[in-house]
């Protein structure tokens, strides 16, 4: 298809693990396609989480991508989950693998972008550059925007989000270090900065549940095996529930004794990483099921920490395990036991302001030299609200969705013809293995376009509110809206509390998509 009248047959925003796939496939389909990034490097997620200990907890190969056959073979990953530098390593071996670098302009950020009826998308940049194409994939990622917390007061000393950590690092070692926030990036990272720094603070306002990642070298027997068999593997992580091959256990932990159940955790626990929540097939809709696997942990924290008062004030009340976004680390509860970490239990005392030289909480000032907010993101939503979408009629898309995010499979927002929104609210996305997903967004999206030969494409807002209203009723038949999680939007003030993925499964959702698909774009509207 030629670009005929715009620049581009397509713009995809963000060269993260969906743009650079995305762009792939396009090329592929004969399309004309520029990516355009706000980094300075390819890798989205990849680029700008550089902080201290910043690991995948999706194992590494499964958290790769699977559409080339040759890429599987010629990539050897080096441990069970990989590092961000390794993992930042293989994007930019995949955009030079796959020549994709001359398409994708780096240090431009998308700043508004407009419907042009009848064909066109206009996009502004962050640099005053004007261009356009007849279709618009926004591969933003759904944690890419940094949630700061805005504390009163000021410090003088260096403060980072984990999330906009220096590409050239920071020195740690022998510095007094304020942690914020105890979600995954806390979490990975206060064991490491712990063995460099003098004294690491860490600030808790909810504590969180972990399980240990048992992370070490990937062993080159299981390296060899996956290869072998990665074709079926590969099948097995597109029709199961999150993506993962973690083996979910289908019997219920309350139809079992204490004993069975207790070994099965245990297993678990030791085996390391997500598949914990596998453990039994009810954790995350029964409450009963749910609180023995939160004992569980509970009796494991109690364990590893040797002051048992710190101990009580790690142990996660308020939500159930899996609610949250479960946590892996690699020695996060023992790094307590160390003379040089200290725990400031923001439910008893918060936090004041910030000083000159430190964090004044409600019981007292802590002197620091540092001060590392690992305070998570404007999930899911922030990323494309960041942008001034404007849809047909000059509709924006932040007011569209200002009581929450709608949007038909994740896919498409009514009134937003010629958009597609890669992992967007609405689909599988951060509750699976965000690979499997965003490949199975793309290769949907790809094949829309070439059966679209040019057309425009909408979401009928019929099929849109069905939709919205099926992700809803599965979220209520599950614990996840009993947390304050960044999934519901909780985590930012002012933000509306919806349940945002859809929690049916991918397999099950890739199906539906296939059947949209198969039904000539059921639910979607062509012009
Ligand atoms: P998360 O999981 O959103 O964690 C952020 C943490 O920061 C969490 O413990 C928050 O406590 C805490 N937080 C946020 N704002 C504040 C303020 N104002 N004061 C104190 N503490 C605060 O983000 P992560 O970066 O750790 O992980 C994001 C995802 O990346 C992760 O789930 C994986 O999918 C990968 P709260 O719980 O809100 O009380």
């Amino acid at each position: 298809m030629p670009a005929g009248s715009t620049d581009h047959d397509v713009i995809i925003i963000g060269a993260g693990f969906a743009g650079l796939y995305m762009l792939h496939r396009l090329r592929g389909l004969g399309m004309a396609a520029r990516v355009l990034e706000a980094g300075g490097g390819v890798g989205g997620t990849w680029y700008w989480n550089r902080y201290p200990g910043a690991r995948c907890d999706v194992e590494s190969l499964q958290y790769s991508y699977s559409f080339a056959d040759d890429l599987q073979r010629e990539w050897t990953w080096t441990e069970r989950y990989a590092a961000q530098p390794e993992i930042l390593r293989y994007l930019d071996y995949v955009a030079d693998r796959f020549d994709l670098r001359p398409d994708i302009q780096l240090d431009t950020r998308v700043t508004a972008a407009s419907w042009d009826a009848p064909g066109t998308w206009r996009v502004e940049t962050g640099g005053g550059e004007r261009l356009s194409a007849r279709y618009l994939v926004t591969a933003v990622g759904c944690l890419s925007v940094a949630n700061l917390p805005g504390l009163p007061g000021s410090f003088r000393g260096p403060s980072y989000h984990t999330g906009r950590w220096p590409a050239d690092g920071v020195d740690l070692s022998g510095r007094r270090v304020a942690v914020i926030g105890t979600g995954s990036s806390g979490i990975q990272s206060i064991p490491v900065i712990a063995e460099s720094a003098e004294h690491v603070t860490v600030f808790q306002r909810t504590p969180n549940f972990s399980v240990p990642a048992r992370n070490g070298p990937l062993s080159p027997e299981y390296e060899q095996w996956f290869k072998a068999n990665h074709q079926d593997l590969r099948r097995q992580l597109r029709t199961s529930h999150s993506g993962l091959l973690a083996s979910p256990n289908p019997d219920s932990a309350l139809a079992v004794t204490d004993e069975v159940r207790g070994r099965e955790f245990e297993a678990r626990w030791e085996r390391g990483g997500l598949g914990f929540l596998g453990s039994f097939s009810d954790l995350l809709v029964n409450e009963e099921a749910n609180r023995t696997a939160a004992g569980f942990v509970h009796d494991k924290i109690r364990a590893t920490v040797r002051n048992p008062a710190v101990a009580e004030r790690l142990l996660p009340g308020g939500h159930p395990i899996g609610s949250k976004r479960l946590c892996v680390d690699t020695g996060y509860y023992a790094a307590y036991n160390r003379p040089n970490v200290t725990l400031a239990d923001l439910r008893t005392a918060p936090i004041r302001e910030l000083t000159p030289g430190g964090v004044r909480t409600a019981e007292r000032e802590h002197p620091v030299d540092v001060i590392v907010y690992a305070t998570g993101f404007d999930a899911m939503t922030g990323p494309l609200l960041a942008i001034d979408i404007r849809g047909e009629g000059g509709l924006s898309l932040r007011d569209k969705w200002r009581a929450g995010p709608r949007s038909y499979l994740g896919l498409m927002s009514a009134g937003f013809p010629n958009l597609f929104t890669i992992t967007g609210p609405g689909s599988p996305s951060v509750l699976s293995n965000m690979i499997v997903s965003i490949e199975q967004h793309v290769d949907w999206i790809a094949e829309c376009l070439e059966r679209l030969d040019g057309r425009v494409i909408d979401a009928d807002p019929q099929a849109e509110d069905a939709w919205v209203e099926q992700v809803n009723e599965i979220a209520k038949l599950t614990l996840f809206p009993r947390a304050d999680s960044w999934y519901m939007g909780a985590n930012i003030p002012g933000k509306p509390r919806v349940f945002m993925p859809y929690v049916g499964g991918v397999g099950v959702y890739r199906d539906k998509c296939s059947e949209v698909a198969a039904k000539d774009y059921q639910g979607f509207l062509r012009s």
